[in-house]
This record gives structure tokens, C-alpha cells and sequence, in this order.
């Protein structure tokens, strides 16, 4: 993502406080310092704690917008209301989906936009403290997005994290899932990448933390393309 329309990829990360941080990079190829991202009014942008952003252009005006998750679980949108070169966020609304505003099980919303299905019109794929992978399917235009119902790509992690044999060996995803979207193997269909978060006890004194990424290929677009 190229916040500042200089060329090259620069790097986004939220905080548990819920700031968020650019991370610009440099004609060499490392990065700057990070910086805590400021609206066009200049107050720092945060929506709440356990911040997680997604960049891409929601609006399709040709300057890329932000979409910050929170640990609440809601979702908000700032339009930039600048340029590609010289982005001014604007005031942060909730993301709605069917007529609500977009609010994840478990708090922890993770978000992700992307194209899932194909149709030349982002979508966003969500993630959540409860482990669950939901798409919003954008069923607006590539201008006024309007997101349907979620459905689960990937689902909520379940009792064997909270009491799981054997630590380094997880069965599947675990939880506070913040998924991204590329097509991993090459094959022309977007899969899935899923950070995670395990936390495990086995017996009275063996405790584990671990964050995993998962790889979810994609199999048939068919079949979730809703067609
Ligand atoms: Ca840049
Ligand atoms: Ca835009
Ligand atoms: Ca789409
Ligand atoms: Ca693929």
C-alpha cells in the first residue's frame, strides 16, 4: 500500500492503545520511523483499542481510504478527502452491512478489503476475537459500496483452544483473526491468509501463547461467488 503516492510500498499497523502507525519507505528500501497517522484536522486517528487497519480506495475516487477495526468489534471508514499524494482522512463513520452496523462476535474486528468474489468490486473480509473469517460481499457499486450479510470463510475457533493437547500443533486457526487476501499459489483465484492468536494450558503448569499464520487455498470461485 502507497499511503503517500510517492511509488513505493509503505507499511500500516494498528496498536493496542489504537492509534495507527505509517510505516514510510525510503528511497533504499528500509522504512522510516513509524509515525501515528493524524486526520485532516490533525488529531491522532484512533477509533478505540486493539486498533487493526485496512487500506484500499472503498470509494473508488482514486485515493485510498482507511477502515479501522476496534476491539468493540465495529468497523469505521475515514475517506480521504485529500489526494493519492496528500491523503486528509475525514471524520470516521461505522461500516454498515444490511441496514446495521457491521459489529464482529468477540469483539477483535479485523479487517480486510479485497475482491472476493471477482466481480471488480471490493469487498471487505473480516475477522474477529472469536477466530470466525466473515465476507461482506459488496453487492453496491465500485462508488457506493454496500455490503450484504457476512458468511463465514473461515469459523469461530472453538473449545479446543481453550484446552488444547499438545501446544505446538494446532489443529486449525485460532482466535483474534486479521486476515488478508492474495492469491498465495498462483493459480488466478484470491486465497486466504489468517494471522491468529492461540492461547494454551495444558495440565496445571504447561501455558502457551502462540500467533500462527494459516493458509486457505481457494477451491471452486463458484462456490462462493453466491452464484
Ligand atoms: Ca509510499
Ligand atoms: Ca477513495
Ligand atoms: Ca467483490
Ligand atoms: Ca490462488
Amino acid at each position: 500500500m502507497d499511503l503517500n503516492g510517492d511509488g513505493k510500498m509503505d507499511l500500516l499497523s494498528g496498536s493496542w492503545p489504537g492509534e495507527i502507525y505509517v510505516f514510510y519507505r525510503k528511497a533504499n528500501g528500509t522504512y522510516a520511523v513509524g509515525e501515528k497517522l493524524k486526520d485532516k484536522s490533525g488529531r491522532l486517528i484512533k477509533v478505540g483499542s486493539a486498533s487493526a487497519a485496512a487500506v484500499a480506495d472503498w470509494d473508488g475516487d482514486g485515493d485510498l481510504d482507511l477502515v479501522i477495526g476496534n476491539i468493540e468489534g465495529a468497523v469505521f471508514l475515514l475517506k480521504n478527502e485529500g489526494t493519492a499524494q496528500k491523503p486528509a482522512f475525514g471524520a470516521g463513520a461505522k461500516l454498515m452491512a444490511v441496514g446495521k452496523p457491521v459489529m464482529v462476535e468477540g469483539g477483535d474486528a479485523g479487517p480486510c478489503l479485497a475482491d472476493w468474489d471477482g466481480d471488480g468490486k471490493l469487498d471487505l473480509v473480516l475477522g474477529s476475537g472469536s477466530g470466525k473469517v466473515n465476507w461482506y460481499r459488496n453487492i453496491g457499486t465500485g462508488k457506493e459500496p454496500e455490503l450484504e450479510a457476512p458468511r463465514p470463510l473461515v469459523i469461530e475457533a472453538g473449545g479446543e483452544f481453550k484446552d488444547a493437547v499438545g501446544f505446538d500443533n494446532p489443529k486449525r486457526c485460532g482466535m483474534r483473526t486479521k486476515p488478508a487476501v492474495a492469491d498465495w499459489n498462483g493459480d488466478g483465484k484470491p486465497d486466504l491468509l489468517v494471522g491468529d492468536f492461540s492461547y494454551f494450558s495444558v495440565g496445571n503448569n504447561q501455558h502457551g501463547r502462540h500467533g500462527w499464520v494459516w493458509v486457505y487455498l481457494r477451491q471452486g470461485a463458484e462456490k462462493l461467488a453466491g452464484k
